[in-house]
């Protein structure tokens, strides 16, 4: 591989300009050269989209590139998935069932958060993206998930976490179920409003406060 540094720059470039087989290209060196499937996730195709983000913010690029963008990203992901599997814990007894509220079609970060916890071992049920708060409630009560996670990336769908507390109460399903948090927008401040039990800011740190919640860190 060429030198490590110029590779993640071509992944990064790739991303942002939507180019899908020079992003699949470093994806795939950085992986032969086993370079942590985790650490290519989150601090480089992750970045890359952040960046892209902040591009769009200010008028450099416009909806039609991110959309091509977001889906170069999901190819890439399909390289590292298997990557990130093959290094799973065998743990398994923690069930999860996670997804993108209702309203909201970001799942880019949503599928990091779940195959990083299906590398920590736990068994993931995704929902998918624009979830009914009802399709979670159901889920909730045939899964009996020890976790229920919740991703939202725009400030008006974070809401929706919160709405999705609320029906949980009201359904008595409140104390069977650890909450968590996360997505662009999310702090811990929000979590507290809404009365999650827990928020992480990134995927390598949803499982560690998986873990912590439920008293196995
Ligand atoms: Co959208 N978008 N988008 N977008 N998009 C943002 C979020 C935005 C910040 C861009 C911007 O203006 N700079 C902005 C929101 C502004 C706001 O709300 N204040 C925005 C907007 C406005 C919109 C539309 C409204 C645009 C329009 O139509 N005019 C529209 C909304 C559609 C809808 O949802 N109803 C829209 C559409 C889209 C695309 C479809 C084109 C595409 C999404 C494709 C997809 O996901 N399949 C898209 C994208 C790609 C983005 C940006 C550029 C990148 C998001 C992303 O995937 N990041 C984004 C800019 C940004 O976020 N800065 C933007 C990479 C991903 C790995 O990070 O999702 O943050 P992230 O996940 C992280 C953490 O947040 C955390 O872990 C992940 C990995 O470390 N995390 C959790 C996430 N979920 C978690 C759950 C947890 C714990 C941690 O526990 C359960």
């Amino acid at each position: 591989m060429a030198e490590q540094a110029a590779v993640e720059q071509q992944l990064k470039e790739g991303l942002i300009k939507a180019n899908g087989p020079s992003a699949l290209e470093a994806t795939q060196a950085l992986l032969d050269a086993e370079v942590d499937p985790k650490y290519v996730l989150q601090e480089v195709m992750a970045v890359a989209m952040f960046e892209l983000g902040e591009m769009w913010k200010r008028g450099e690029v416009f909806l039609p590139e991110v959309v091509a963008s977001a889906e170069v990203f999901k190819n890439c992901n399909a390289l590292v998935e298997p990557a990130l599997i093959a290094s799973a814990q065998a743990e398994v007894s923690t069930k999860v069932v996670i997804f993108t509220v209702k309203g909201d079609l970001h799942d880019l970060g949503k599928n990091m958060v779940a195959a990083m916890m299906r590398t920590a071992g736990f068994e993931v049920h995704d929902l998918g993206k624009d979830t009914p708060t009802e399709k979670a409630m159901n889920a909730v009560k045939e899964i009996g998930p020890d976790i229920l996670g919740m991703s939202a990336l725009l400030t008006t769908t974070v809401g929706q976490q919160g709405v999705v507390i609320k029906t949980l109460k009201k359904e008595g399903l409140r104390d069977k179920v650890k909450v968590m948090v996360g997505g662009a927008p999310v702090t811990q401040e929000w979590a507290d409003e809404v009365g999650a039990d827990g928020y992480a800011p990134s995927a390598p740190e949803a499982v560690n406060k998986a873990k912590e919640l439920l008293g196995k860190s």
